[in-house]
Formats: structure tokens, sequence, C-alpha cells
């Protein structure tokens, strides 16, 4: 398993102004935000199965090429492998858990995947949007919330 002290040297961010890389030249990319929750789940699923070189990323400020050429829904995370582009994080923690060498982060046993995808489920409706949602309020609004 990865070490948790590992340290990335981050790729320099594509903006708005970029360039497009060349689609489908072989290179497993992972398109992502860092400060997206949903690209993050995707992101420590690549580190954790150590494929950091395997697996490169390099958007952040999404140019205009990326929904023409890459995601029609504009969306990240994506990843562009085997000639497709797959898009939806949970999905692609699955795909690239069952798709790429390296440990594996889900469970094999049935009861204990059961309780993953629950978990997994719950904080994909419940606990990120409510997350969100705190942001968008002030302190005393959520201190009467309490
Ligand atoms: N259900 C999607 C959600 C992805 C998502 O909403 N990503 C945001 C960034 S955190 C995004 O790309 N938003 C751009 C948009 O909606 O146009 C997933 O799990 O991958």
């Amino acid at each position: 398993m990865a070490s948790p002290s590992v340290q990335e040297v981050l790729p320099t961010s594509l903006d708005s102004t970029s360039q497009p890389p060349s689609l489908f030249d072989g290179t497993i990319r992972l398109n992502i935000n860092y400060q997206c929750p949903y690209s993050q789940r995707v992101w420590i699923t690549r580190n954790v199965k150590d494929l950091q070189d395997k697996i490169k990323f390099d958007l952040q400020n999404r140019p205009d090429w990326y929904k023409e050429k890459v995601n029609p829904t504009n969306k990240v995370p994506s990843l562009e492998h085997n000639n497709k582009v797959i898009g939806e994080s949970l999905h692609l923690v699955k795909y690239v858990d069952s798709n790429f060498e390296g440990p594996s982060l889900l469970p094999d046993e049935l009861e204990k995947r059961k309780i993953y995808e629950e978990l997994i489920a719950y904080s994909d409706t419940t606990f990120v949007p409510e997350v969100y949602r705190s942001f968008a309020k002030d302190a005393l609004t959520l201190a009467s919330e309490i």
C-alpha cells in the first residue's frame, strides 16, 4: 500500500487558456480538480494503488475544449482509458480498483461489500451535499440548527 508520507510533485494545472492534449494518445489521463471531493475520491484510489506513474492528472480550471472534446458533461473527474472517457466518481473508484494492479480498495466479502456500498451511498447522497450546504450558511444560522 502507498505510504501516507509519499510526496508528489503535482503537475502544473491546465487552465482555460491551455491547449488541449492529444486525446487518446495512450496516456491514461485522470482529469480532476484538486478541490473537488468527487475528484479526490478517484485521486485517492489512484494513490492507494500506487498508480502515480500510470495515471496522470492535469486539469484544474476547465478550458472549453474539455466539454467539447473530452467529457460532454463538463464534469470532473473523468478518466481517459482504452480509447474511452469514463465519468462518475463512484463508478471510477470501482473501475480503477478493478482494472489496474495494486492493492484492492474494496472488500471481496459480500457482507463487507454491502457495508461499503451503504457508506458510500450515504456519503454521496447525504454527507457531501450537507457539507456543501453548510458552506453556504453563516455561523449563526448553523449554530441555531444544532
Ligand atoms: N456525480 C458526479 C459529480 C461530479 C461533479 O459534480 N463535479 C463538479 C466539480 S466538484 C463539476 O465538475 N461541476 C461542473 C459542472 O457541473 O458543470 C461524480 O460523482 O463524479
